[in-house]
């Protein structure tokens, strides 16, 4: 197989003093950050729609990236090259994972059956491809969101017959996402959601979506999925309202149907951002919730009310991302890149350039965040914050042992409350900077 990135070398770590653009100044793979190692916290993944798909094109005008790698886009010739593209461009860069969703790897036929052919084909050529290599799939999924039939939803859609639709492409992603190796599955609710009320049953739809992902569960762990399954809340877009609204609201609705202890979520920048959260509340929530799985990184632009899968540049957000994975003991998935460059950069050196920067921005953040944690200070505040739960009343209350009654009759004896002390914000944040910039 002839070269597809010519010119483009491996990517070495060269510290941060390099000068080279095609060098990392912080991803060393192999240093060992916290007992473990750098590749090994990050997990990082391509995504393969965007990295071998996104060509520019937007709701204004054409592509402005060539994505043919030498085939005629919608043939299964055009399929095979974007495994070349994709594999090689994974080895150059060292990263050991991708993520795929069923028509991202293949055109679409107008027969299922044909469609499920091409996939079996696809898929034994990527084996082959990346047979005595690292590489293998992080996590697979169905795009139920794409295809007219699902324009009503796919678990939550209003016919009986779609809903087959959707079940057969979900078994067939399950299907593909073990034979390739795959750590998870995700449910991304893409048009699970709706755009009135005046024709929607919420209730028969959710529990819909809950039937099809107990029937995954059921079917996945039939075929030797031991993997995890995850939801990937975003609020809004396709819908104007999305039933996985954010974390909160995902974790919620798998308690109500029992699904927790199969899920997890997977936690993307950008959706937390515009459910009006930050990053790192969607993954502190995960976490404590002990549903911290997989994270899809990109960032948003908060001037933009939109999805607009930026590759993480910002340091401040890296670092508290990986201060909360860190904290939670790390993720069960990865740091898949659901990024794409922005329009105007086109060229394949852009496609390295952006995935140094993100890979560069998760290194330096794990960096300081475990310096963070090192350093001690946040920590040391927040438990001091808390102490009057140690002993006395406040003891009786984290028991669970004490009434209204003597709560109330403690507060008559203290006449007027002490003071719950500063929160220290501005202090706080000072010490991020100080780790940050010393
Ligand atoms: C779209 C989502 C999607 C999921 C997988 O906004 O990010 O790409 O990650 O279906
Ligand atoms: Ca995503
Ligand atoms: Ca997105």
């Amino acid at each position: 197989m002839s070269e597809i990135f010519k010119g483009i070398p491996e990517i070495r770590y060269e510290g941060p003093g390099s000068k080279n653009p095609l060098s990392f100044r912080y991803y060393d793979a192999e240093k060992v950050v916290m007992g473990k190692k750098m590749k090994d916290h990050l997990n990082f993944a391509m995504a393969w729609w965007h990295n071998l798909g996104a060509n520019g094109v937007d709701m204004f005008g054409r592509g402005t990236a060539d994505k043919s790698f030498g085939a005629e886009p919608g043939t299964m010739e055009h399929a095979k090259a974007k495994v070349d593209a994709g594999v090689e461009f994974m080895k150059k860069l060292g990263i050991e994972y991708y993520c795929f969703h069923d028509v991202d790897l293949v055109p679409e036929a107008d027969d299922i059956k044909e469609t499920n052919r091409r996939l079996d084909d696809l898929s034994d050529y990527l084996l082959e491809k990346t047979k005595g290599t690292n590489i293998r799939c992080l996590w697979g999924t169905a795009n139920m969101f794409g295809n007219p039939r699902f324009m009503n939803g796919a678990g939550s859609t209003n016919s009986a017959d779609v809903y087959c639709f959707a079940a057969a492409q979900v078994k067939k992603a399950l299907d593909m996402t073990v034979k390739l190796g795959g750590k998870g599955y995700v449910f991304w609710g893409g048009r699970e959601g709706y755009e009135t009320l005046l024709n929607t049953d919420v209730k028969f739809e959710q529990e819909n979506i809950a039937a099809l992902m107990k029937m995954a569960v059921e079917y996945g762990r039939s075929i030797g999925f031991d993997g995890t399954f995850f939801i990937e809340p975003k609020p809004k877009e396709p819908m104007k309202h999305q039933y996985d609204f954010d974390a909160a609201t995902a974790i919620g609705f798998l308690r109500q149907y029992g699904l927790d202890k199969d899920f997890k979520m997977n936690i993307e920048a950008n959706h937390a951002t515009l459910a009006g959260h930050t990053f790192q509340h969607e993954l502190r929530i995960s976490a404590i919730n002990g549903m911290l799985g997989s994270v899809d990184a990109n960032t948003g632009d908060t001037l933009l009310g939109w999805d607009t899968d930026e590759f993480p540049y910002n340091i401040y957000d890296t670092t508290m991302a990986m201060y909360e994975i860190l904290k939670a003991g790390g993720l069960v998935g990865g740091l898949n890149f659901d990024s794409k460059n922005r329009r105007p950069s086109n060229t394949y050196e852009d496609m390295f350039y952006a995935f140094i920067l993100g890979m560069d921005s998760f290194a330096l953040g794990l960096t300081k965040a475990a310096e963070l944690i090192e350093d001690g200070r946040v920590d040391a505040f927040i438990k001091e914050r808390y102490a009057s739960y140690n002993d006395g009343i406040g003891k009786k209350i984290r028991e669970g042992s004490t009434s209204l009654k003597e709560l109330a009759a403690k507060a008559d004896e203290m006449g007027a409350p002490a003071t719950p002390g500063s929160g220290r914000q501005e202090y706080l944040q000072s010490i991020v900077n100080d780790v940050l910039f010393h």
